[in-house]
């Protein structure tokens, strides 16, 4: 019996695998036993005939791909990134990727390519997130973990579908209901996390802002507010208490499209629970405000104390199975590694550590300016960009005039593989080890399970044959993923907030660890001063608006069963098909408008795109808005570009469009 972790999502569940099977690990304190479908449909995923599993290449995107030799391929890649400026190499990497092999792209990229064009797909998820916690806290750290939902007496999930996206953390929040947990949830849809909710509250797509701080208001207005905690721990207080005198109320609720009652209700319960915990997802981060919308719900927090303390909580809950780990590693352009920023002294540090002299002070490209640069040679891992970002006919455009693109993938049928002129086949998950974090900070190691395919290998080892290749040998001699966990651990010094050294990646293989406990326990905030900051911020209404051309507002999300685009979950074995890849929700008010019906065939386009789909009438969508999943791969089609200004992460879920009966 061999125990690893499930590849998927943010939970982290842990699991066996004996015989050619896998069941949940009974004693892994995440999951204790249960898995969603997809967890347990793991292996079958690695067993398609989709896979990729020899390099192949093309001059021109027009070709027909041939097959090609590792060696010719990574000739290839490396003369052009030889030749080419530094500034105008990108690496778009993912969420999905193990710390290890984070560790070698980065490294390549930031200490001996010289530039920070490392991004991920991260950005897309939750950079808002990040840029939130370190705004309001000084670092990026989340202060809650998955149990305390049993110390809660109120769960508030917010823009967060945990029954689809985070299922077995669902069935947790499920028995912690039946110990008295009450549960508030806020979507514009009713979703079935909303099933189990004390309290559903169909809020206005993008109307966040507004909600929390109405709720700020209360907490300061009623006498809510941990005056102790706040005098002691937190900035900006006077301030935000002067500018909430005067925020218009009305219109604020007016904005949420919430009755008084329903504020009246939840406020109720607010008042009532003495340990809160608000969680959120997409529903929050994916927004031109997205760090805003984080900030306002943070402030709930920091006003009443309730942070550090057991079963209290801002949460934001990381989609993918390893974006903490990436966040940890530093691979985001915004920051450097070991969450370590850009000053003078950090670049010092990590030159020293990785003996180069080549990291450079200046922001590193995010993931769609990556796409808007002109760069030279683009290579893309472990992620499928023209299928995820937004407005994908302005970034198919894009992605044309990129002269090297280059693809590693562990299956052959993304969509970005419509544009890349090389494509390298990765082991995917069970063909290979290393460590990755969840979304509460537990470190644990996937491990091999089976043979490597044919002529497969390792995302790392990828990265590491390119920087060789590049005259880096030295640097670059890693033979196993233990060894670059070492070297990384060694580096995690450098910033000893960061205990990762405390761990071994053998002890990994029995038991999870946990970081950053101890910030938990001392209340540390990160700040100069080492206070937290509260921050006011407002609804500025900056999403795509409706209009009576495009008069329904497009929101987008997950379904249980499928991931994504789909590559490891569409597959005709696994039969995961709880819900269809692609429908449509509508109302029935707006149904009965347009004379719609049931299992029609409508077209939604938006001023960027189109794509068709299938109609589901229900009352569990707010009228005059709309809800398509992701696993439809034609999504961004219609999707707008609007980012957040601080974080870059995009507007996903507030697209205008309009619908039309095609049969
Ligand atoms: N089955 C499955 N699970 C997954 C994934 C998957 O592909 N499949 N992907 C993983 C990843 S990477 C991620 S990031 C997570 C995502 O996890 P979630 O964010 O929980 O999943 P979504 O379905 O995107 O849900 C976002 C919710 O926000 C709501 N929403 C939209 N606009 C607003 C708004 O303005 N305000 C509020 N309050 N709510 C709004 C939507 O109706 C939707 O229910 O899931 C992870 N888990
Ligand atoms: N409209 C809309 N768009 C969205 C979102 C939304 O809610 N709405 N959500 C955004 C978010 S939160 C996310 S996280 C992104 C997700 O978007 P993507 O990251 O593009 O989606 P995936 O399908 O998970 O892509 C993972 C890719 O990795 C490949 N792969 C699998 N295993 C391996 C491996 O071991 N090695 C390598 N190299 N490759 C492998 C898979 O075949 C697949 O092509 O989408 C974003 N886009
Ligand atoms: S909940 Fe997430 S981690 Fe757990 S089995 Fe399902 S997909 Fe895997
Ligand atoms: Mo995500």
């Amino acid at each position: 019996m061999i125990k690893s972790v499930c590849g998927y999502c943010g939970v982290g569940c842990g699991l066996e695998f004996e015989e050619n099977k896998l069941i949940g690990d009974v004693v892994y304190p995440t999951n204790e036993g249960k898995l969603c479908s997809k967890g347990v449909s793991e292996l079958i995923s690695i067993q398609t005939p989709t896979r990729l599993l020899r390099p192949h290449i093309r001059e021109n995107i027009n070709d027909e791909y041939k097959t090609t030799s590792w060696e010719s391929a990574i000739n290839k890649i490396a003369t052009k990134i030889a030749i080419s400026p530094k500034e105008k190499v990108g690496f778009y990497l993912s969420g999905q990727l193990l710390t290890e092999d984070y560790y070698v792209a980065n490294k390549l990229m930031k200490g001996f390519i010289g530039t920070n064009n490392v991004d991920t797909n991260s950005r897309t998820c939750m950079s808002s997130a990040v840029v939130a916690y370190k705004k309001s806290l000084g670092v990026d750290y989340v202060p809650v973990r998955m149990k305390d939902i049993h110390d809660a007496n109120l769960l508030i999930l917010v823009g967060a579908n945990t029954a689809e996206a985070h299922v077995v953390f669902h069935n947790r929040i499920k028995v912690a209901k039946k110990e008295g947990l009450k549960i508030i949830v806020i979507d514009p849809r009713f979703t079935d996390t909303a099933k189990v909710a004390d309290l559903h509250l169909p809020l206005k797509p993008g109307s966040d802002i507004d909600f929390f701080n109405l709720v700020s208001k209360r907490i300061i207005d009623e006498g809510l507010v941990d005056e102790k905690f706040v005098q002691e721990n937190v900035n900006n207080y006077e301030l935000l208490k002067n500018k909430f005198k005067r925020v218009p109320i009305t219109k604020m609720l007016k904005r949420t499209g919430l009755s008084p009652e329903q504020f009246e209700e939840f406020w109720q319960l607010y008042k009532e629970n003495k340990n809160i915990i608000t969680a959120w997802t997409m529903g929050i981060n994916q927004s031109v405000q997205g760090v805003d919308k984080n900030l306002a719900i943070i402030n709930t927090h920091l006003l009443t104390g309730k942070i550090y303390t057991k079963g209290n909580g801002p949460f934001s809950l990381t989609g993918q199975p390893n974006a903490m780990g990436g966040r940890e590693v530093g691979g985001l352009s915004t920051m450097l590694a070991v969450h370590l920023g850009f000053e003078k002294e950090s670049i010092k540090k990590v030159n020293e550590f990785w003996n180069t002299t080549k990291v450079s002070s200046k922001v590193g490209l995010t993931a769609t300016q990556m796409l808007e640069a002109n760069l030279d040679v683009l290579i893309i891992c472990h992620t499928d960009p023209i299928y995820h970002l937004p407005n994908r006919n302005k970034m198919q455009e894009l992605i044309k005039k990129i002269p090297l693109v280059v693809e590693i993938n562990a299956y052959e049928n993304s969509e970005t593989s419509k544009y890349t002129h090389i494509k390298l086949p990765a082991a995917p998950w069970g063909e290979k080890e290393g460590t990755q974090t969840n979304l509460d900070r537990t470190i644990t190691k996937q491990e091999k399970l089976t043979r490597i395919s044919i002529d497969c290998k390792a995302d790392w080892e990828i990265f590491q044959l390119i920087a060789q290749k590049l005259g880096h040998k030295k640097a670059f001699n890693f033979t196993s993923p233990k060894e670059i966990f070492q070297e990384y651990q060694e580096m995690t010094k450098l910033n000893p907030h960061l205990n990762i050294y405390d761990t071994s990646y053998e002890k990994l293989s029995k038991e999870p660890f946990i970081w950053g406990e101890k910030i938990t326990e001392n209340k540390e905030f990160f700040t100069k001063d080492k206070k937290a900051n509260l921050h006011f911020v407002e609804n500025k209404l900056l999403s795509e608006k409706t209009n009576l051309k495009y008069p329904f507002t497009l929101l987008t999300g997950r379904t249980r069963d499928q991931w994504h685009s789909g590559t490891k979950t569409n597959l005709p074995r696994t039969l995961l098909k709880y819900k269809e890849l692609n429908f449509c929700e509508i109302n029935p008010i707006n149904a009965k408008q347009l004379n719609i019906q049931e299992g029609d065939i409508i077209k939604i386009s938006s001023i960027r795109g189109e794509l068709e789909s299938k109609v589901i009438i229900t009352e569990n969508i707010r009228v005059d808005t709309i809800f398509v999943p992701v696993s439809n791969r034609d999504i961004n089609f219609i999707t707008n570009d609007l980012y957040d200004k601080e974080s870059l992460q995009p507007d996903y879920n507030q697209s205008a469009v309009k619908i039309e009966k095609v049969s």
